[in-house]
């Protein structure tokens, strides 16, 4: 048994999710968080929402409300959806608590303290009206290239450009709309991360050989490209503030440290939150600190989150000079696409998660989606595609196997799993069979490849409509009670072999298959090769009831209204 370390990337507070978002982050976390608990291991699944930064405060502002009411109103609405899609996380956190301050200050301390952190001046923006420097798209005006009236200080919308607040034509501020600007100088602090690149490549070296590839190359490219140093605080209300006892005057001009700084932290931060609702029991430190070598740290994100959990996370808790606990893995996701072109909450284009919950159980989704992850390459969404996955692997190859056991058995032999006949070759070679499907399958969670595991996982439905298709025992009670008998037991065996080992990706039906035996000491969480071989965990005389239908097949007309209310069509 191992102590397990797992956080997902934290999602943004403002903006709807969609399907994407969650298969790159939250959802593989979470399925791989399942499996290590299952297979006995102490696990720590740590996510929150992202709340600092610009984006929250302009949402804040334009619904009216002030942003930390945004944020606690937005944390909850984003919960919900999660604990909808059956996300099991230890603890669902926020990156603006106070521990995360409280942390975050920390590190920042520690960092000047070993010359990491310098204080720089750097001419900005200042607005007379609102009283206040103004960060970078906090100022509106002319793109100088294409002519559009909105662009902002840092990227105009319209051409992409990245731009220079100067460059703007007619610039005001997105808070007042003053033009009553100017440029002031101030000071910002900055992280020396030039001066910790040496260490980080090392570190990197040292461990991404041991990362699926894709996270891997990213770091190295990074790396390649050279690590600058980077102002780490911003102008703006809402943020964590920088330490007054350390920075008098930037804390007295209210300056707070950059969004990207103080995320990451909340890996640790919203560790401490969970600790701190049970302290006598919970001790966060012992997750983090690296003295404490036995936990084991594992990452999941999208693609372009990997720089920041590559070298930059890494190049603060190591220029900390404190035994941080570092990521030992990282996983990382390419995009889903929608019908080949990107996901888009403007046009309405793609499925989003509160939406998908609307139309169908959790558990649709989460096997569709973990069954196609974006693993080697981008993977595109189509209903026709997530239909006929449905249709085939879960209501055929799963569900009906499950109801036309359970149903049959109990026509013909009663409300108890039947007695007779001892397992014969077939049986065995089933057994054999299936514990070598089993150990493919969790040779591909170990390894935290999610479309081999599926794959392994669907090998292992299969099989058991293979033998049913073998035995016939519609056919074989007509001649052989007491085989059929065997053979439904056996099925019914294979069941409960399902209902255990699916749990990582289908929890809901996983419990379902489950509740169907009437077992006594139905403690186990993991089935033994043993067991696999054997098929006889559920013994004759024991309980059953025939659950309500697992998957309800997709129909032509619900494909055609998916794609009508979702727009179902290629991407321009
Ligand atoms: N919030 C992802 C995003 O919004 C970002 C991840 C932070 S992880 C520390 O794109
Ligand atoms: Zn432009």
């Amino acid at each position: 048994m191992a102590r397990h370390l797992i956080t997902s990337a934290l999602p943004y507070i403002n903006g709807i999710k969609h399907l994407g978002n969650m298969v790159g982050s939250m959802l593989p976390a979470d399925v791989y968080s399942r499996y290590l608990r299952q297979r006995g291991h102490d696990v720590l699944y740590i996510c929150a929402t992202d709340e600092h930064g610009t984006p929250a405060e302009l949402a804040a502002k334009e619904q009216g409300i002030p942003v930390d009411e945004f944020c606690a109103q937005a944390h909850d609405a984003q919960k919900a959806v999660y604990d909808g899609f059956n996300l099991a996380f230890d603890y669902f956190g926020r990156s603006s608590s106070p521990q995360n301050r409280g942390i975050t200050q920390e590190i920042a301390r520690e960092l000047k303290a070993n010359g990491f952190i310098e204080e720089r001046a750097i001419r900005q923006v200042y607005s007379n009206a609102d009283g206040r420097f103004l960060p970078d798209r906090y100022i509106i005006g002319t793109c100088p290239h294409c002519g559009y009236d909105k662009a902002r200080g840092d990227q105009c919308e319209n051409c992409t450009r990245v731009l220079d607040p100067t460059d703007l034509i007619d610039p005001r501020s997105a808070i007042s709309g003053s033009s009553d600007l100017e440029v002031r100088e101030t000071k910002h602090l900055f992280l020396l991360q030039s001066a910790l690149a040496g260490e980080v490549e090392a570190w990197v070296d040292e461990r991404a050989d041991n990362w699926p590839i894709l996270a891997s190359s990213i770091a190295r490219k990074w790396l390649t490209e050279g690590l600058h140093d980077r102002a780490i605080t911003r102008d703006l209300d809402w943020g964590v503030p920088v330490p007054a006892d350390t920075w008098p005057d930037l804390a007295a001009e209210g300056k707070v440290f950059y969004v990207w700084f103080d995320a990451p932290i909340e890996y640790i931060g919203a560790t401490k939150e969970w600790a701190d609702q049970d302290p006598d029991n919970r001790d966060w430190r012992s997750w983090w600190w690296e003295s404490d070598a036995d936990v084991h740290y594992t990452q999941f994100m999208g693609k372009d989150n990997v720089p920041f959990h590559s070298v930059m996370f890494p190049a603060t808790l190591l220029g900390t000079r404190a035994p941080w606990k570092k990521v030992d893995v990282i996983k990382a996701f390419n995009w889903l696409n929608y019908y080949g072109g990107k996901f888009s909450t403007s046009q309405k284009r793609g499925v989003f998660t509160h939406d998908a919950l609307d139309i169908l159980p959790a558990d649709y989704w989460r096997y569709f989606m973990m069954a196609n992850a974006p693993e080697s390459d981008d993977s595109s969404f189509t209903w026709e595609h997530f239909t006929a996955t449905v249709n085939k692997d879960l209501a055929d190859t799963l569900g009906n196997f499950v109801n036309r056991v359970l149903s049959f058995s109990r026509k013909r032999f009663g409300d108890e799993v039947p007695a007779g006949a001892e397992p014969g070759e077939a049986e065995a070679r089933l057994g054999e069979e299936i514990a070598r499907l089993l150990a493919e399958y969790e040779e591909h969670m170990e390894a935290i490849q999610f479309r081999k595991a599926a794959a392994a996982l669907r090998a292992l439905w299969s099989a058991g409509n293979s033998y049913l298709e073998e035995k016939a025992p519609w056919l074989e009670i007509k001649t052989n009670p007491e085989g059929a008998a065997l053979t439904l037991r056996t099925a019914m065996n294979l069941i409960r072999l399902y209902a255990v080992v699916s749990e990582p990706f289908i929890p809901t039906s996983s419990a379902a298959m489950r509740a169907a035996f009437d077992l006594k000491d139905d403690t186990a969480t993991w089935v033994t090769a043993d067991e696999a071989r054997a098929l006889t965990s559920v013994p004759a005389g024991t309980p059953f009831t025939v659950p309500p239908v697992l998957f309800a097949k997709i129909t032509d007309e619900d494909l055609e209204a998916y794609k009508e209310r979702f727009g179902g069509e290629a991407a321009e």
